[in-house]
């Protein structure tokens, strides 16, 4: 079902400051900034390498107000990781197979994310703790 690891979602307080860190400490670049109103943050995609199946990356995420998913998370956990973002040919058809297999899902229809991505989420409580992402590259 997954072709790769598309990215890993961090949560944090001052995205200018994770960027200049990443960028700086790792070299990683940055693909892309947006502000995603929808998911209740502002995001850098860093990208981090190539293969066959895809691009991965880092996604930083800092809420847009503490009423948010990624701003409740950092009252509850502070900053680090959010989610893990996995790469599918067809986010549709994961999620039916997903949905049919008994796999509690956030979202059953997919949405937009990064970079045109189309995406869904699985809820943390039906991966062992682990808030997953469904990716399908545009
Ligand atoms: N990872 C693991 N567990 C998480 C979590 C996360 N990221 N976020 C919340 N939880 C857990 C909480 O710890 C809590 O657990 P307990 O009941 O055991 O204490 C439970 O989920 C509910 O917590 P909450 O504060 O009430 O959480 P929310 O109301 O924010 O709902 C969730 C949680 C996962 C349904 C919500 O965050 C969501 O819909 N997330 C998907 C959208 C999203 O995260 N968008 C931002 C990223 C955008 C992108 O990647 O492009
Ligand atoms: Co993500």
């Amino acid at each position: 079902m997954f072709t790769r690891i598309d990215h890993v979602g961090i949560a944090c307080h001052d995205l200018e400051e994770k960027i200049a860190f990443y960028t700086s400490t790792f070299g990683l670049t940055v693909a892309a900034r947006e502000t995603q109103p929808g998911q209740g943050v502002h995001e850098a995609m860093l990208h981090v390498a190539d293969a066959p199946a895809g691009s991965s990356y880092v996604q930083l995420l800092q809420p847009i107000h503490d009423d948010t998913a990624v701003g409740r998370f950092l009252a509850r956990h502070g900053e680090g990781i959010h989610h893990v973002g996995y790469g599918v040919d067809d986010v549709e058809a994961a999620l039916g197979i997903l949905a049919a297999s008994g796999v509690r899902l956030i979202d059953d229809r997919p949405r937009h994310g990064s970079m045109g991505a189309s995406i869904a989420f699985l809820h943390p409580k039906a991966v062992g703790g682990v808030l997953t992402e469904l990716v399908q590259a545009p």
